[in-house]
């Protein structure tokens, strides 16, 4: 019962509007590929995986080849239901987090279809929105400020997520300065630096930001300053959360044991949903807090986050990081991811909810 016959890779690129650009790299064309798993029921389930080299190593030639001629040709044959068969084959191969999380929830997404059942409700049905947070990406403090109004006015978002890690002085201290004159106190304004600060620029940002109520500190310096980072955390007055520092659930072990860091962002596009239940799980136990973080994920990536994130209580805690697709020139779906009133609702259907429209595949595929 539902053996995979088949499973696509298939590369797609749509430019964004207005580029992301942050202290580790920018983004500029959605540049993704789009997994369909195939089962001899003649269901099929969709993702996407962003390729994030800054990040994971990973390309859009690497994933659609790992997948098309490592991972394809050893999963054809088995069930979905047997998703830890799934991943104890992919394990067989080191890294490619976004290529084994697109294959992941794409076997989730076949799972929901043949049981009738949203994949949210599979896994822990909790409610079925998710109350959204924006990332604002390096530009001048006055572009950032009005893009967090046009955000706030025309979606309703009121929680927004600053690009740190330039130079903290005179420009990232600044800019969070004039987000909050700009945007008032009824905002809330947490910061990542993407690994773009040493530790002990990360404390003096964070004492000459004190008076602006930040609420958590991601990523300000690299997990690799060992010390640096257990002497930051240990000192910062706000929550220091592991995102590109702990992609897998021993990382992410190590991070909260070792003192490095005391939240943790997950990102399906690195965990799936099959790790992230476990990252999540692992968070609750230990007793710190969750972030559903973005990949700069395109409107399919979005919805596989809202999936998963309206599942459970802990990750509904926060907003998610749910709004980026928005500056994206077109997407994939038939019909667009919608937010309102800050909030941006999963799909009360059978899967994930991703109907991709065969034109708008037809006119961004790469490959024909
Ligand atoms: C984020 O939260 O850091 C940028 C790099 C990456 O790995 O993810 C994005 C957003
Ligand atoms: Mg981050």
């Amino acid at each position: 019962m539902l053996k995979i016959t088949r499973i696509e890779a298939i590369p797609f690129a749509i430019p964004y509007n207005k580029p992301l650009r942050f202290a580790s790299g920018e983004v500029r064309v959605a540049s993704h590929i789009l997994v369909r798993v195939h089962t001899e029921d003649g269901l099929v389930g969709v993702a996407e995986a962003p390729p994030r080299p800054f990040t994971y190593g990973e390309t859009q030639e690497s994933i659609a080849t790992i997948i098309e001629k490592t991972f394809a040709p050893e999963l054809v044959g088995i069930s979905c239901l047997s998703r830890e068969r799934i991943h104890a084959v992919m394990n067989r191969t080191i890294g490619n987090p976004t290529a084994k999380s697109a294959v992941d929830m794409a076997v989730w997404d076949v799972i929901g279809k043949s049981l009738n059942l949203p994949v949210t409700t599979l896994l822990g049905g909790y409610t079925d929105r998710m109350r959204v947070s924006h990332m604002l990406g390096f530009c001048q403090p006055e572009m950032m400020v009005a893009e967090a109004e046009r955000m706030r006015d025309s979606y309703g978002i009121t929680t927004f997520k600053v690009k740190v890690g330039r130079r903290p002085f005179r420009l990232d201290v600044d800019v969070c300065r004039a987000l909050r004159a700009g945007l008032g106190d009824d905002v809330e304004l947490y910061i990542d630096g993407n690994r773009g600060w040493t530790a002990s620029e990360s404390l003096r940002a964070l004492a000459a930001m004190s008076d602006l109520d930040l609420t958590l500190a991601e990523e300000l310096c690299p997990a690799d300053d060992v010390l640096g980072r257990k002497w930051l955390t240990e000192r910062s007055p706000i929550p220091v959360v592991a995102d590109e520092s702990a992609t897998t659930p021993g990382e992410v072990t190590r991070e909260l044991l070792s003192g490095a860091s005391t939240a943790i962002s997950i990102k399906t596009a690195r965990t799936g949903f099959t790790y992230s239940q476990r990252v999540l799980y692992q968070c609750e136990g230990l007793g710190v807090e969750v972030i559903m973080g973005n990949q700069i994920d395109g409107q399919i990536g979005t919805m596989c986050t809202a999936v998963f994130g309206s599942a459970f209580k802990a990750t509904t805690m926060r907003p998610g990081e749910l709004s980026n697709f928005l500056d994206m020139s077109d997407d994939l779906l038939t019909e667009p991811l919608k937010i309102s009133d800050g909030v941006l609702a999963v799909r009360n259907v059978p899967g994930l909810g991703i109907d991709v429209d065969p034109q708008k595949l037809a006119k961004y595929r790469q490959d024909q």
